[in-house]
Formats: structure tokens, C-alpha cells, sequence
């Protein structure tokens, strides 16, 4: 665990969260600041400041399956929705802790701002 980090926090569970999904590895729950009616944020339980800070390519596919799940769980499969991972200053990242954002409930426009 990182000191001083919010999400690793969550995932051991000493700050609250409304949590929709865990396992063993990864643990997703509600954005604190929806951008969409559905905004939940997957993480891994492992603490990787950025998505350039993991090696282990198979975490990244699990990661993945677990944003199928999540999506299937919360009725995203039918009419879609988003996943979104903020790298750094330019990614507009601002918690430290490798997310997925998965966004969903309404159109999305393109580009992002
Ligand atoms: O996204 C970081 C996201 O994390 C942003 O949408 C707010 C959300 N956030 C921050 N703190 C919390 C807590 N405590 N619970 C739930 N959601 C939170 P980024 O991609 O880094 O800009």
C-alpha cells in the first residue's frame, strides 16, 4: 500500500466507498464526481501510480475482464458505454493509482475534452 493514497485506501476498505465490484485483485466503485449516470471507477488492490507502471501485461487483460463484468453487472452491455484511463498531467490524471473509468447511462460525445 501507498502512503497517503486515497485508493489504496479504498480497496483495503479504511475510506469509504460505495463498492459495486471486488475480487482478489481489483475492486471498482462509484466516482465521487459522476461525469455520467453510471461512473465507476475499477482499480487494481496492487498500488501502480500511472498505467506506464505496470509490466505485468496479463493484469492489464484481467483488468479488462473485470470492465466487462462491471459493465454486464450495472446494464452497460446493452447500449455501451466508455472506459477511460487518465495518464499523467496531459491525461488529465489527478489520483495516483491506476483507474479505469467506466462511463455509461447516456450518448458520449467525441472528442474528450
Ligand atoms: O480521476 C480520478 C477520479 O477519482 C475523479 O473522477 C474523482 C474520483 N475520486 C477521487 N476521490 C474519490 C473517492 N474518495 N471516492 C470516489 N471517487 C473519487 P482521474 O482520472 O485521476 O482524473
Amino acid at each position: 500500500m501507498a502512503e497517503n493514497c486515497v485508493f489504496c485506501r479504498i480497496a483495503e476498505g479504511s475510506i469509504p466507498a460505495e463498492k459495486v465490484y471486488e475480487n482478489d485483485e481489483f475492486v471498482a466503485f462509484r466516482d465521487l464526481n459522476p461525469q455520467a449516470p453510471v461512473h465507476v471507477l475499477l482499480i487494481p488492490r496492487q498500488h501502480f501510480a500511472t498505467l506506464l507502471d505496470v509490466e505485468d501485461t496479463a493484469l492489464l487483460g484481467r483488468a479488462l475482464r473485470c470492465v466487462q463484468e462491471v459493465a454486464k453487472q450495472l446494464g452497460l452491455a446493452d447500449d455501451g458505454f466508455r472506459v477511460v484511463v487518465n495518464c499523467r498531467e496531459n491525461g488529465g490524471q489527478t489520483v495516483y493509482h491506476l483507474h479505469w473509468h467506466i462511463l455509461g447511462g447516456r450518448f458520449m460525445t467525441w472528442p474528450p475534452g
